[in-house]
Formats: structure tokens, C-alpha cells, sequence
């Protein structure tokens, strides 16, 4: 169907269909403790995946086994975070104060402990080439729309409100950028788990 789905303490809504091919997956909420003392909401997201290639990818390789079996599979996430399938995670600000300055510093915090989890090392190089498409010009207000996407070969491409900021290819920063929301530490444990089962059950459409 194509209607949207909302994420429901912000009330953001996503499309269920983004281009013709991503399919949402599951929505969550990031949030950020400051100051050691209170919770912010930053951003409400959306996952999607191109429906058409994780299923082809999970009929490959567990063709045999039902959904519930799919889901169970302690590598099903390694597998889909490591396959060469098209996803975007959507973010929706709805913060109203955040500087340029300050998503830098979220980022090198969140990103770069995923890095050094996968590589040993903090990468400074590959995420200062990623922070320095953030622009201190850029203004990304409460109801801006970022696209994350993974497009094939690896490549991580930015956009917000439409607009291209900036592509990089590697496959380490791709999969250290999903593993903040479907990795084993995710920002939204609900929102893993529906991506999860819907992933697991486009087997069945
Ligand atoms: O100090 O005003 C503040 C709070 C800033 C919170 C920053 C959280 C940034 C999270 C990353 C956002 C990516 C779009
Ligand atoms: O929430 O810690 C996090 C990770 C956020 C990753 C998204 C960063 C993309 C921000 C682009 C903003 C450009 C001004
Ligand atoms: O950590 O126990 C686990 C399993 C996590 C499963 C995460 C599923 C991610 C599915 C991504 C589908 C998008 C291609």
C-alpha cells in the first residue's frame, strides 16, 4: 500500500515508498542526552531498503527457511548491513536549535565509535571527509529532510531537502552509518525489530 507511517512520539510522517523501489522498513526516534541531564529528541527516521533486492539476496541464501527462521539467524544482520543492496535512512529534524557544529561532534562521537568497532582505529581521515561536506553555512532547521543513502558499489550519498551535499565511496562508513540503526546497539531497539520482520517477510510477497 502507499500510505505513510508515523513515528509516534514526534508524530513525523514517512512515505512507505520513497523513489519507486525503497521500501520502509521500520521508523524510530534518535535522541541525545545533554549535559548529562535531560533527553533531547533530534530526529525521527525512516529505514528503507530496495524490496526487490533483499529479497533476492535472502531467497539466495536462505531460500529454504520460513520468515521466523529468517529473522532468528544471528548473521541476517551482518548479511544485510554487508550486502551490496540499495537503502536510504531517512532523517527528519525535529530539534529546532541544531548548529552545524554540533551534528560534527554527534557525528565523530556516534560514527566514529562504529568505525573503531569495525576497523580498530577512528578513522579520523574518512570522517573528517565526511564531516567536511557540512558546509557552516548549511542551516538545517526542525522539519529538514536528510537522505543517508547506499547506492550500489558502496557509495554514501547525502542530501538534504533534495539538495546533494556530497557522496563518498566505502564500504566501512556505510555499514558504520547503518549500524547506528540496525546495528547491535541501535538509537531505536523497536524500530531494529520492525526492519527485521518487514525484511524477513518480503520473502513472502
Ligand atoms: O548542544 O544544543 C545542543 C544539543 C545538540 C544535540 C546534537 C545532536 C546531534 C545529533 C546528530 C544530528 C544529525 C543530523
Ligand atoms: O545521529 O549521531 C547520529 C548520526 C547522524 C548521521 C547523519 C549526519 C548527516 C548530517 C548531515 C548534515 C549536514 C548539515
Ligand atoms: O542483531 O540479532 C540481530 C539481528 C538484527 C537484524 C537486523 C536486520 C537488519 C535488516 C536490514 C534489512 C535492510 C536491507
Amino acid at each position: 500500500s502507499s500510505a505513510a507511517v508515523v513515528e509516534t512520539k514526534t508524530r513525523v510522517s514517512f512515505p512507505s515508498i520513497l523513489g519507486d523501489s525503497l521500501r520502509l522498513l521500520g521508523v524510530g526516534l534518535r535522541k541525545k542526552r545533554i549535559l548529562g541531564l535531560k533527553n533531547i529528541d533530534v530526529y525521527a527516521y525512516g529505514v528503507y531498503a530496495n524490496g526487490d533486492e533483499v529479497k533476492k539476496f535472502l531467497s539466495e541464501k536462505y531460500g529454504n527457511l520460513s520468515v521466523s527462521e529468517i529473522k532468528d539467524r544471528k548473521d541476517l544482520h551482518d548479511d544485510l548491513m554487508e550486502a551490496d543492496i540499495a537503502m536510504t535512512i531517512r532523517l527528519q529534524i525535529v530539534y529546532g536549535k541544531l548548529s552545524i557544529r554540533s551534528v560534527r561532534s554527534a557525528f565523530e562521537e556516534s560514527v566514529g565509535s562504529r568505525l573503531q568497532k569495525f576497523d580498530g582505529s577512528n578513522n579520523k581521515e574518512l570522517l573528517q571527509r565526511f564531516t567536511s561536506q557540512f558546509k557552516d553555512e548549511y542551516k538545517i532547521p526542525k522539519g529538514s529532510v536528510i537522505d543517508l543513502s547506499r547506492e550500489r558499489g558502496y557509495i554514501l550519498r547525502t542530501t538534504i531537502d533534495g539538495k546533494e551535499v556530497g557522496s563518498i565511496q566505502s564500504k566501512l562508513l556505510c555499514k558504520s552509518i547503518l549500524d547506528l540503526y540496525i546495528g547491535e546497539d541501535p538509537f531505536d531497539r523497536q524500530a531494529k525489530e520492525d526492519v527485521k520482520v518487514n525484511a524477513a517477510s518480503l520473502l513472502e510477497k
